[in-house]
């Protein structure tokens, strides 16, 4: 057995030699340096992570890493992920997608990935508009969004990547900002270390086609009271002065203010480790309007089978009881017909 330890990586390990392309001040920077951040902290070696992407300015983000990688098709990043998952279990595999890859041409995909619950960690980069075609609305572009695509404001009404999430059975669900830093990173760690799917959905500035739409959630005076950090086991807590809560009246959710009788023992507590979903897509309900906040961090956080773990134990077994398969002889098996 070696006794070699693993070299220490510091995070211009992680930098490739390939010129950053994106536009200077998109908050896809802040992602890729927090990224290069944490993973040295993981202590996962340079040759065992892979990021796979589909198509789109965010899905650049494999060829800024020193990792391997790939740049694969528009939407199908999480079918590209979930093949590799399965043959090479040991690899650690991070999804890159947007709005619009994950959510548009690639909302089957992504579903069927959740549900599966392989071990892939899934990052979502929501700058609510397509960046690369140059600013045509996506689906989660507000109703009334004025686009290249939508001249007289969009009337789509726009899907909410948690609510999805948590529907396909999610079962490490989160949210983070570009300008949180720190927050992104304690994010981006714990879902690394979740065993099965983990899914972050990333407020990221396009500030050319799209530019201020987190604004509410980042900008210094507004944004605790826009923002709810949720943290397992505590009473949901916000505002300025830490004095506005969530309580729970029946199955809605209201915002209240504390003093004036009411405690915090009156407010909805967290529990990210709740096997049913209910609370998880509640939270994912919370829109900004109506004085509510917008939940970020963990929202969900359970385990559950994975399928790249069951579907290389049937293969074992299967091994087991028949021997090693032969491909030619199972092409050449069943009924074969001659074309002529
Ligand atoms: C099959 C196919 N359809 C459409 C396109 C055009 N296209 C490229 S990227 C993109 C959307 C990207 O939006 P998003 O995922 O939000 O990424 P962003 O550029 O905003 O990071 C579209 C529609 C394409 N490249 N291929
Ligand atoms: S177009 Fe928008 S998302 Fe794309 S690189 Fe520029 S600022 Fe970033």
């Amino acid at each position: 057995m070696s006794t070699d330890a693993l070299p220490v990586l510091k995070p211009t390990d992680f930098a490739s030699d390939q010129d950053v392309r994106w536009c200077p001040g998109c908050g896809d920077y802040a992602i890729l340096a927090q990224m290069k951040k944490v993973l040295p902290s993981l202590g996962v070696p340079r040759e065992k992570i892979v990021f796979i992407s589909g198509i789109g300015c965010s899905s650049r983000f494999p060829y800024y890493m020193n990792t391997y990688g790939m740049h694969s098709i528009h939407g199908r990043a999480p079918a590209v992920a979930s093949g590799l998952k399965t043959v090479r279990p040991d690899l650690q595999v991070w999804v890159i997608t947007g709005d619009g890859d994950g959510l548009s041409i690639g909302g089957n995909h992504l579903m069927h990935a959740i549900r599966r619950n392989m071990d892939l960690n899934i990052i979502l980069f929501n700058n609510r508009i397509y960046g690369l075609t140059k600013g045509q609305y996506s689906p989660t572009s507000l109703l009334g969004a004025k686009t290249k695509s939508s001249p007289m404001g969009a009337i789509d009404n726009p899907l909410n990547p948690l609510s999805i999430v948590v529907g396909a059975e999610g079962t490490f669900v989160a949210r983070t900002i570009d300008t949180n830093l720190k927050h992104m990173g304690k994010v981006m760690e714990r879902a690394a270390a979740h065993s099965g799917t983990s899914f972050i959905e990333v407020y990221q500035n396009c500030h050319v086609f799209n530019d201020g739409a987190w604004n509410y959630a980042k900008e210094r005076d507004e944004k605790e009271d826009n923002v709810l950090e949720l943290e397992h086991g505590k009473p949901m807590i916000f505002g300025k002065n830490r004095d506005k809560g969530i309580r729970l009246n029946g199955l809605e959710p209201e915002v209240v203010e504390l003093g004036k009788g009411i405690s915090e023992d009156d407010l909805l507590f967290h529990d990210e480790r709740a096997t049913e979903p209910s609370l998880a897509y509640l939270l994912t309900r919370m829109r900004h309007q109506d004085g509510f906040p917008e939940p970020i961090g963990v929202f969900r956080a359970v385990e559950s089978p994975q399928y790249d773990d069951l579907i290389n134990r049937q293969i074992e077994q299967a091994i087991g009881t028949q021997g090693p398969g032969d491909l030619e002889k199972l092409f050449h098996s069943g009924d074969t017909w001659t074309v002529s």
